[in-house]
């Protein structure tokens, strides 16, 4: 790498964070059962106090979102967690509300047929919205599980309708600080139809809402042959692009780490950003969240490890000399045009995020780093003690 291309790798990974997810360091599972941890984190307080772990030794991810539900009790009090969190270091990033667990949500929430339902939804929407301005959160991030499980169950019609009109009421409760992102999903809690499934509803459903409301990408919600750059590139071209939630998978909503399976790929969604960057000459104005549950991987180092591929996947893209792609494509040079990505995608650019580090007075390894801190011992022995004290008994079962 030559110097101006070093210069191009640092100053992507100056303007490169990624919050982490509360519900990363808990203990999840699938639907099957949960393989505890004693490191695990217990409640709220854990929750931050690990990611001020994964700060401290990144430098990257300064916010974690959290979910109201799993987050928070009815007496917790905003201001003292943000307090709480900022003596780790970390702020409180997106705001996850929670339209799936409620009994009454078994046939949908803001797309209910039943008002009463819808309201109570809405009800809890405005609650978050609430809690986001007292803790001055730029996002509401909303995934909707609404949906239904067999054919001629549902009108679709009807609860796009519902759905549209919900969310215009929860935007005009929303200041203007504050982002509705819409996420998407194919499938999964229902079978059937889901009410959100693509990024063409949730593009729509975002636009009926006005500006307030933007797209938010998962990686893992999309079936296996999709191109998700394009539709990454697509929603930029459109200024629909609001936030990423980042992860991997193999099959279908795997939540794996990032990168692990398809490296190449989270390498072309930060080439399609970079290239549009370079073209419109602004910054792309994006939420990079980590949506992941590392049901059996350490939840600290798992978390570590996917901000240290995020950044050299970033690294490796800035190297993309967008002049020359320009060039080749307008000249129709397909192979020197693939090159181009293959070259940059093959470059070694861990010696230029090691300088990065340098620079940022951070460890040049971060998991190498957190592993020496003895960090995850510690708090293994204190919680293991701790949920003996609460009487938390270990549960993972299904049925
Ligand atoms: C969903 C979706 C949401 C996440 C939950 C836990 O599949 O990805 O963003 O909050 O899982
Ligand atoms: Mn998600
Ligand atoms: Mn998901």
């Amino acid at each position: 790498m030559n110097t101006p291309e070093i210069a191009r790798v640092l100053s992507a990974l100056d303007r490169f964070t990624l919050e982490t997810p509360s519900w990363g360091y808990s203990d999840t599972g699938t639907r099957f059962g949960k393989f505890l941890q004693d490191a695990a984190a217990i409640d709220v307080y854990d929750k931050f106090a690990d990611a001020g772990q994964v700060h401290a030794v990144t430098g990257c991810c300064p916010t974690v979102a959290v979910h109201v539900l799993w987050d928070f009790q009815p007496d917790t009090r905003p201001g003292e967690l943000a307090q709480f969190a900022s003596k780790h270091g970390v702020r409180i990033g997106a705001i996850n509300p929670n339209l799936f667990q409620d009994q009454i949500y078994k046939y949908g929430s803001l797309c209910h047929q039943d008002d009463s339902v819808r309201v109570q939804a809405i009800q809890h929407m405005r609650e978050s919205v609430e809690l986001g301005k007292a803790l001055a959160s730029r996002y509401i991030s909303l995934w909707l599980a609404d949906g239904s499980n067999y054919p001629g169950q549902a009108n679709i019609r009807r609860r796009k309708q519902f759905l549209i009109e919900a969310l215009r009421e929860v935007a005009d409760l929303m200041s203007q600080k504050q982002t509705l992102l819409v996420e998407y999903k194919p499938f999964e809690p229902a079978f059937y139809h889901t009410d959100l499934a693509d990024w063409g509803m949730a593009y729509i459903v975002a636009k009926a809402v006005g500006p307030k409301a933007k797209v938010l990408v998962d990686t893992g919600h999309h079936y296996a042959a999709q191109n998700i750059e394009q539709i990454v590139a697509w929603l930029l071209a459109e200024e629909m692009l609001g936030g990423f939630h980042f992860n991997d998978r193999r099959y279908a909503d795997d939540d794996l780490t990032l990168g692990s399976i398809d490296p190449y790929q989270v390498f072309r969604i930060f080439h399609e950003i970079g290239f549009y960057e370079w073209e419109t000459q602004k910054q792309a104005d994006i939420a990079y969240m980590i949506d992941q549950s590392h049901n059996d991987k350490s939840k600290i180092e798992a978390t570590i490890q996917t901000v240290m591929t995020a950044q050299e996947l970033i690294a490796k893209a800035a190297l993309v000399d967008y002049e020359t792609l320009n060039r080749l494509q307008t000249q129709n040079q397909q192979i020197d045009a693939e090159e181009l990505l293959r070259d940059a995608f093959s470059t070694d650019v861990r010696p230029a995020v090691i300088e990065w580090r340098k620079k940022k007075n951070l460890p040049e390894n971060p998991l190498r780093a957190f592993r020496e801190s003895g960090y995850e011992q510690r708090v293994a022995q204190e919680r293991k003690q701790r949920r003996v004290e609460l009487g938390i008994k270990p549960t993972g079962s299904y049925a």
